[in-house]
């Protein structure tokens, strides 16, 4: 069964480039509620640990120097089928190969640079939104 809630995170191109507007109207326009949400700076060890799974990857040092770079908004977003939903409103991975209207090919500067995250499955989701909220920052 697919759920209900995704982690997001508004990366620090995004946040620094203005979009942290645009970018929560998009995700309410489409129909996601925000249940909870927060302006943060992840230290090197948890970007790390966020992005564990890619760490035999070769663009694993780009990419956690890239997200310790500035703040960043986290936010777990719910809607029916959420994870899914969400992977279609932000895009493909690579800007160059997303989607028209889609929020990584509107605001996204690069592949390392693509402006926002999305949990890739429900399990992660939950994983993820736990590695950044605590109960009573949860509505
Ligand atoms: O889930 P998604 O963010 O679309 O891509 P992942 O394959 O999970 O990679 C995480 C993150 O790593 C991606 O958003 C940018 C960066 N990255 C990169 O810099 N270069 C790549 N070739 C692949 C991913
Ligand atoms: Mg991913």
């Amino acid at each position: 069964m697919s759920g209900k809630i995704t982690l997001t995170m508004i990366k620090p191109d995004a946040v620094k480039n203005g979009h942290i507007g645009n970018i929560l109207a998009d995700i309410t326009t489409a129909g996601f509620g925000i249940k909870a949400l927060k302006l943060t700076q992840l230290s090197r060890r948890d970007a790390e640990l966020f992005y564990s799974v890619h760490k035999e990857r070769p663009f694993f040092g780009e990419l956690v120097d890239f997200m310790i770079s500035g703040p960043i908004v986290a936010a777990i977003l719910e809607k029916n089928n959420a994870i899914e939903e969400f992977r279609n409103l932000i895009g493909a991975t690579n800007p160059q190969e997303a989607a028209e209207g889609t929020i990584r090919q509107k605001y996204a500067e690069s592949i390392a640079a693509n402006a926002i995250h999305g949990s890739d499955s429900d399990e992660n989701a939950i994983i993820e939104a736990n590695f950044h909220f605590s109960g009573r920052e949860v509505y």
